[in-house]
């Protein structure tokens, strides 16, 4: 039992939960973290948390229990299936990505009226939320605003697109035809992130996964087969600014943002681009192409890049890695390091 201010994080096993909680727990080693996933979380990350809960979003029983256990002011939303994974079981990608996020919803709002404060929530949507309908269009729009395309053609395209409205509903418009006043107990803060490259995991079940994957591929001397285009474009991002845009958004004064969902960007390679700079650090590396023409159609219909002016402007969105400083002072070496 803790009746202190808590983190809670959903999905804390995969990437982005990984790279998060080490920043939250050197920000502050008192704040109680507790994290829930289906998968036991590493002796790093499990050492750093107050209580690692092996479960599923979908127990509202066990969400129940943390509700009441802990003062959760916090809530970091990760847990969700991937595109591609996704498309092959799009019945349970929408209970989880879907309904996994009502319930994390409800929780905070049933947790800002029991402690009385708002629920900082934070969400990552994703490019996925955008579907560009053909090649030419994806060429001729360049860096896509928020709500421009936002018809994407994969299952968890549409959950993240319907889940960033859920949000504003909570945050805006929850309950609006009770007697009181009910909305404003849930602080929800989205970005769209873009495909995100991490020195110290390899993604799983994603999409934009041909960029991770053939670098940590290349570095462990592993052959990999690219599945998408050389002229294939999405934009990426390093982790470790996909979790400083988390920091910023989340410690932004509420009356600066203008949005509930924010699209950020860092840089946007093509295929070819990527491999060319993994065969300059790796000049072994045994890298081929070969399109799957069904993953090559999802990524077509992602933008080539963002308009994240909105998030630059409301909350100071600054990347710190372009694409050559994401490749030769963060992902190389630590990478090489890693598989040395
Ligand atoms: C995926 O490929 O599904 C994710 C994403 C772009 O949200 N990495």
């Amino acid at each position: 039992m803790s009746r202190k201010p808590s983190v809670l994080i959903t999905g804390a096993s995969g990437e982005i939960g990984h790279a998060l909680i080490s920043r939250l727990f050197a920000e502050d080693r008192d704040r109680p973290i507790v994290t829930l996933d289906l998968n036991p979380l590493p002796a790093e990350s499990a050492a750093k948390v107050r209580q690692a809960v092996s479960g599923s979003i979908l127990d509202t029983a066990l969400l129940d229990g943390l509700l009441a256990q802990y003062e959760v002011d916090h809530v970091y939303h990760l847990a969700a299936l991937l595109s591609t994974r996704s498309e092959f079981s799009p019945a349970l990608a929408h209970k989880v990505n879907v309904e996994g996020t009502l319930n994390l919803l409800e929780f905070a709002q049933k947790q800002g009226e029991s402690h009385g404060r708002p629920v900082a929530f934070f969400y990552p949507s994703s490019i996925a939320a955008f579907g560009v309908p053909d090649l030419d269009t994806k060429a001729r729009a360049g860096k896509v605003p928020e709500d421009d395309h936002n018809v994407p053609t994969t299952m968890y395209g549409a959950n993240k697109l319907y889940c960033e409205h859920l949000g504003r509903y909570y945050a805006r418009h929850y309950k609006q035809l009770a007697a009181e006043a009910h909305s404003g107990r849930v602080d929800f803060r989205c970005v769209r992130f873009p495909g995100l490259i991490s020195a110290e995991t390899v993604p799983s079940g994603g999409t934009s996964d041909y960029a991770p994957e053939m670098i940590h591929a290349a570095a462990s001397g592993q052959p990999y087969a690219c599945f998408v285009r050389p002229d294939t474009r999405i934009p990426f991002m390093a982790m470790p600014d996909a979790v400083d845009a988390i920091f910023r958004l989340m410690e932004a004064p509420r009356e600066k943002l203008t949005r509930t969902v924010y699209n950020i960007g860092a840089f946007a390679p093509s295929a070819a681009q990527i491999e060319e700079v993994v065969r300059r650090a790796f000049p072994r590396a045994d890298i081929t192409t070969k399109v799957d023409e069904k993953r090559q159609g999802i990524v077509d219909s992602w933008p080539a890049d963002v308009d994240d002016s909105a998030a630059r402007t409301d909350w100071g969105h600054a990347p710190q890695y372009d694409f050559a400083s994401a490749f030769g002072e963060y992902l190389i070496p630590s990478i090489k390091k890693r598989y040395a």
